[in-house]
């Protein structure tokens, strides 16, 4: 049999080529808008899926292979299924790498961008990808940055916009201030240089607000999100439960609040530490003598160049300063030495905390390492249930000598290691006895009774800091007067676009770019007359992609974001694919744009993206692909050398969506082998095109009945290279159909090839097309609706199982395939070529493999 490629790409025939074959097949999609989404007037459901859009970086790679492929492949099969599917594309395409490439070649970032999107938007196309490009949007156009700007001034109205002075993260590199979730690892994300902290007057969006829902409504994700997802999202909001204590400082007007996980510990809290680098150290320690004075500004000066990283460090000795003040212990009024040391953080709680070193191994180090006393006040050894502890205490909860083991033997100051664990309140007054449990509650009873406490959260995350110091951005829609109160831009004057780069120097200086545009940020505020300067720096990108996927939907209005009616109708998207590097940013911010746009009453849902499939990546030779490394396989090289279907059945095969797949065990020639055979079986089919299906070869009637049902259950989980085996499997069955003498004018042949070339469409569109256009029909194969499986052939299976004693086939029968083993192995017993085969030996072991295997291992 000649079913090699030859037979598909035989040069003296253009028709087969392959890129004939693709190129023939785009044009009629683009001429045709056969994936266009249906209008109002459109009364199919409504199916909204979406691949996270791409940056227009220059060369695409197998990773935008892969997840575009996915997101087609669900797109598609909502339309066979007859659905109303928009799947819409566009450019996330603001950013420092068109502004770093612009700087080198002493360019405009616009040309670079502008021709890197059309060159990927030409591989997009020979793709293969049936997006819906009539709603192709720019996020650097000015029609889409102009609803980024309403968007800043509705949050700015609504209090969720604001600006303030304080630390933020700095890029020496990039010269610029880096989100909290900019910095991995105390690195700039994008060029890995270490990130120091500077002080600087900035725009923060108001996340921390939402903290509360964007942890909550993760419930709802459960199940149609990775669920290790949900977990980092639920790890970044990092909800602490606890209480606000106020300690009251000797020689001091104001209290100090701590915020403590553990006030059932209060009683044992035995100093009081600060975050060097906090305005309070730098208060508490100006009335202290001049030694005091001189030993903290020192240890400032080296905490400041230590990284929030290392400073949390565990295994790291801990360094510290006594301040020569004393907080008062509100339980039981004992004076509490204040201390300064890097690993109490400025920016978390209150930048201060209550130590107990008998229960928390941080507070236990630093006592350790300065003498400070160290108090029992939870008995970790008694149990927590039950009415007996092993440790008895007397009627004030001091421990009595059982002669068991005590306190004593464990304490903290002797084996270093803090009692963190569940256990019963001792030394502590009227909460003796409690466990931790009802000790935590019972103690904020006591502080908001008292007045000096009161329940409280903390959360790890913090504002989003959108303030940037480069040109490719949205300009900030604010206005600075002379006075330093600062003014909305009229909404009716947006957009504030963005100035010709013309005479600018785009290098990276610390302050943006666009504060030297003097004709631009010199303007005048509308509503006073008074002379103003625009604000000069731009927003961070994750502003354009926290709601994009609702301009999808109005992309061409210059009335509004989007029309709140389409979002009725569409969103929120029912599938969003992208990778997992996506996980914590980008995700986080659409979730709290999205609520606020709920809030604001323009949508009628709390989370951005239903389901999420997050897809694995693509490698070579077991090696994260890179530039630098030199081992990019590029997507357009791909693309010609092997065609797209090649590409994309090769790559849906490759393993489960989630898995990295190692491209070097990609075979694009098995796939387009298996193309060819496909196609092959389409020219030869001979039955007319209304033929009825019903008298056809059976076995074959049944695998393509099977197929029908089993396939849309295999699409929904995204077991896509599943689907391709069973395709691979129903071709070769045709094949074999067709070889073993029905002939190819058996109606059931027609029946599979026309269900091969149906559900071809998911993976390899340009062949599916070709298929169906043999096969007698109308274009486009892939608005056909799948056909349902008929139950009548899905009746159960047979199977053959094979019975074997001492290694040798003794008997073969034919069984349900769906039997157990139990019963299978009762058939091979009870089976008289078997008896007779184990005569009087002894069975020294059974295997069985319901439905295919029994061995019986024998001795004697
Ligand atoms: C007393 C105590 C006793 C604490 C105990 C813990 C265990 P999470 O869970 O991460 O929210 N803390 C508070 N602010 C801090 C800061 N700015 N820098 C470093 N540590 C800080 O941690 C909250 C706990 O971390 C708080 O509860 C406080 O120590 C400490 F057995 O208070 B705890």
């Amino acid at each position: 049999m000649s079913e090699n490629l030859s037979s598909f790409t035989e040069p003296t025939d253009e028709s087969l080529s392959v890129h004939a074959v693709q190129a023939k097949w785009q044009k009629y999609w683009a001429d045709n808008d056969t994936f266009l989404a249906g209008g109002e007037e459109d009364t199919r459901p409504r199916k909204f899926v979406l691949a996270m859009f791409p940056y227009p970086s220059g060369d695409l790679h197998m990773g935008h292979a892969e997840n575009y492929l996915y997101s087609d492949i669900v797109a598609r099969f909502w339309r066979h299924r007859g659905h109303n599917v928009l799947n819409p594309i566009g450019w996330d395409s603001f950013g420092l790498p068109a502004e770093n490439a612009a700087i080198r070649r002493g360019a405009d970032p616009r040309e670079w961008t502008y021709q890197n999107i059309d060159q990927q938007k030409q591989a997009f196309k020979s793709y293969g990808v049936s997006f819906d490009w009539s709603r192709e949007l720019h996020t650097s156009d000015p029609e889409y940055y102009h609803w980024n700007q309403w968007l800043f001034l509705k949050l700015h109205e609504r209090g969720l916009a604001y600006r303030k002075k304080s630390p933020v993260n700095w890029c020496p590199n990039d010269q610029t201030v880096l989100a909290n979730e900019q910095v991995v690892d105390g690195r700039c994300e994008r060029c890995g240089t270490e990130v120091v902290k500077k002080k600087l007057t900035q725009w923060y969006f108001k996340i921390t607000d939402y903290a509360d829902r964007l942890l909550d409504d993760l419930n709802q994700l459960e199940g149609r999100w990775p669920h290790k997802v949900l977990q980092m999202q639920r790890n970044w909001i990092g909800r602490s439960i606890g209480a606000d204590v106020d300690f009251r400082i000797e020689g001091r007007e104001e209290p100090v609040t701590v915020f403590s996980t553990r006030p059932d510990t209060l009683h044992g809290a035995t100093f009081f530490v600060v975050a060097p680098d906090a305005e309070l150290a730098t208060e508490l320690v100006a009335d202290a003598p001049a030694e005091v004075q001189t030993s903290f500004a020192e240890y400032l000066a080296t905490v400041q160049k230590t990284t929030d990283i290392e400073r949390q460090a565990t295994d790291r000795p801990k360094t510290g300063v006594f301040l020569g003040r004393y907080a008062i212990n509100p339980v039981n009024g004992e004076k509490m030495p204040i201390w300064a040391a890097d690993y109490v953080l400025a920016d978390y709680g209150t930048g201060a905390v209550m130590a107990v070193p008998a229960h928390d191994q941080r507070d236990l180090d630093f006592a350790r390492a300065f003498d400070l006393p160290v108090k029992v006040v939870v008995d970790t050894t008694a149990p927590v249930t039950g009415a007996m502890p092993i440790i008895q205490v007397d009627e004030e909860g001091v421990p009595i000598d059982t002669g068991a083991a005590t306190v004593d033997d464990q304490h903290p100051s002797v084996t270093g290691v803090a009692l963190s664990g569940e256990g019963r309140m001792i030394n502590s007054g009227d909460l003796n006895g409690l466990s931790k449990r009802n000790a935590v509650a019972r103690a904020i009873e006591q502080l908001v009774a008292s007045g000096t406490g009161r329940a409280s959260k903390n959360y790890r995350l913090r504002d989003w800091l959108i303030s940037r110091q480069r040109f490719w951005g949205t300009p900030i829609p604010m206005l600075h007067h002379e006075d330093g109160h600062v003014t909305p831009v009229p909404e009716a004057q947006l957009p504030v676009k963005l100035p010709s780069v013309e005479g600018l120097d785009l290098s990276p200086k610390g302050t943006s770019p666009l504060g030297a545009a003097e004709s631009w940020v010199r303007t005048v505020d509308p509503i006073s007359g008074d002379p103003v300067l625009r604000d000069a720096d731009t927003m961070d990108t994750f502003v354009d992609s926290s709601w994009y996927f609702l301009r999808f939907l109005s992309p061409n209005s210059d009335q509004f974001a989007f029309d709140p009616a389409e979002a009725a109708r569409w969103a929120p998207v029912d599938s969003y694919v992208g990778g997992v590097e996506h996980a914590i940013l980008h995700l986080l911010y659409a979730r709290f744009i999205t609520k606020v746009l709920f809030d604001m009453g323009l949508i009628d849902f709390t989370e951005p993206f239903s389901s999420l499939i997050n897809q694995g990546m693509v490698i070579l030779n077991g090696a994260k692909m890179s530039k630098s490394k030199g081992n990019l396989v590029l997507f357009e090289d791909e693309l010609g050398a092997h065609g797209a279907d090649a590409v994309r059945v090769g790559m849906a095969f490759a393993g489960p969506v989630e898995d990295d797949k190692d491209w070097a065990d990609v075979s694009t020639t098995g796939a387009q082998k298996f193309l060819a055979r496909a196609m092959r079986l389409s020219h030869e089919v001979s039955s007319p095109v209304d033929v009825l299906f019903k008298d056809g070869n059976a076995a074959l009637r049944r695998g393509t009945h099977h197929l029908l049902a089993e396939a849309p259950a295999l699409v929904e989980q995204t077991k896509f290279n599943v689907l391709v085996a069973r395709l691979m499997e129903l071709v070769n069955l045709t094949r074999k159909t067709i070889d073993s003498g029905a002939g190819a004018s058996d109606p059931a042949v027609r029946e599979a090839v026309e269900t091969i070339a149906v559900m071809l469409d998911l993976i390899a569109p340009h062949t599916a097309e070709e298929m169906w256009e043999a096969l007698g029909h109308e274009p486009s194969v892939g608005l056909v609706t799948w056909r349902q499986a008929d139950p009548a052939l899905l009746v159960e299976d047979t199977i053959t199982a094979v019975v074997q004693v001492g290694g040798k086939v003794r008997a073969q029968f034919d069984v349900s395939a769906k039997i157990s083993e139990a019963e299978l192995e009762a058939l091979a017993r009870a089976d008289e070529r078997v008896i007779r085969a184990i005569g009087d030996k002894e069975i020294v072991k059974v295997i069985v493999r319901a439905p295919k295997i029994v061995s019986f291992a024998v001795k004697g």
